[in-house]
């Protein structure tokens, strides 16, 4: 039994936190062995999704623990959750910054584990796989903070690690959106069967490809549509990509806006004449930001021409 979220306070038990880890581990494991979730198909590390009745969509938590919480009970969650029509998507960045990084893993892992389809966890690149150089990682000092030192680092790699190794790298829900946690990658594929394959297998050729690395971290930039496609990102690691990107792949898999999360903005903001929209969800760590998530019905999906459309259905924090 996984303890309800209205009772997470200052005490986290390790045992609650393990169960809800490996509980919603094994469920996402099922599900990519399945290849189903209800409304799509998993496909590698790819979510092919239909239209849902109502879409919310989170974007970096970082450990605001508090934000969480609010998204949570402004939409109601026990209730919009039991439909299975509806579907709740975080973008990734679940943890490191915030002071209760732990506390929010556990929280989005009992979602799973309660309402496995309605929610879909995604790779933010703060839960990259261990070869991959994560600059700011203080989640598991975290963990250490709560749970002792004995314990953590064991639990870092034989449960968090596999955590993060099956959560979704990419959703699409056709005529609407691409969802990524940074950016498409620069490189265009050919044609739409091509397009879906380097999406479903980004995860499966991590190590030979860069696809995962530029899913996971790269971002928009208007001012290299003249001069090229994408470049180095500042970053150290991903790319910036520019407005031909965006588009062709847009094109190829036949979808409207690129969603996404990775950059502190205003809430949302909006790149490549509307065809990027980023959402970002967290305070506590970014002062300087503001905090919001997408509510959107099916209806308006349909009808969506541009990220210009996503702003009247974004609800700040
Ligand atoms: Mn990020």
């Amino acid at each position: 039994m996984v303890r309800g979220l209205g009772e997470i306070s200052e005490d986290l038990p390790l045992i609650d936190f393990c169960n809800t880890i490996d509980t919603s581990t094994k469920i996402l494991k099922n599900q990519n062995a399945a290849g189903q979730i209800s409304g799509g198909k998993v496909i590698g590390s790819l979510i092919k999704l239909d239209i849902p009745e109502r879409l919310v969509v989170v974007g970096d938590i970082h450990g605001d623990y508090g934000v969480l919480n609010t998204i949570l009970s402004r939409i109601g969650y026990e209730r919009y959750l039991s439909d299975d029509h509806n579907k709740l998507i975080f973008l990734g960045d679940y943890i490191d910054r915030g002071r209760r990084s732990p506390e929010v893993l556990y929280a989005v892992c009992f979602l799973k584990a309660r309402f496995p389809q309605s929610v879909i966890l995604m790779r933010g690149n703060h839960e990259a796989p261990a070869e991959f150089p994560f600059p700011s990682h203080d989640f598991p000092y975290r963990i250490m903070d709560l749970f002792g030192h004995d314990q953590s680092m064991s639990l870092y790699h034989q449960k968090i690690l596999p955590l993060f190794h099956a959560l979704c790298l990419s959703v699409v829900i056709e005529n609407c959106f691409i969802i990524v946690h940074g950016g498409v990658p620069a490189q265009v594929p050919q044609d739409r069967p091509k397009a879906i394959e380097t999406l479903a297998n980004a995860q499966a050729n991590h190590m030979t490809t860069e696809t995962m690395e530029e899913i996971l971290w790269n971002d928009p930039r208007d001012s290299i549509f003249d001069n090229g496609d994408f470049e180095r990102s500042r970053r150290g690691i991903g790319k910036h990509f520019g407005r031909a990107v965006s588009s062709s792949w847009l094109r190829r898999i036949n979808a409207k806006v690129i969603l996404r999360g990775h950059e502190p903005c205003e809430g949302y903001k909006i790149d490549h004449q509307g065809l990027v929209f980023t959402i970002f969800s967290c305070k506590e760590s970014y002062p300087m930001s503001k905090a919001a998530y997408l509510d959107i019905v099916s209806d308006e999906m349909i009808r969506l021409k541009s990220g210009d459309d996503l702003r009247q259905h974004m609800h700040y924090l």
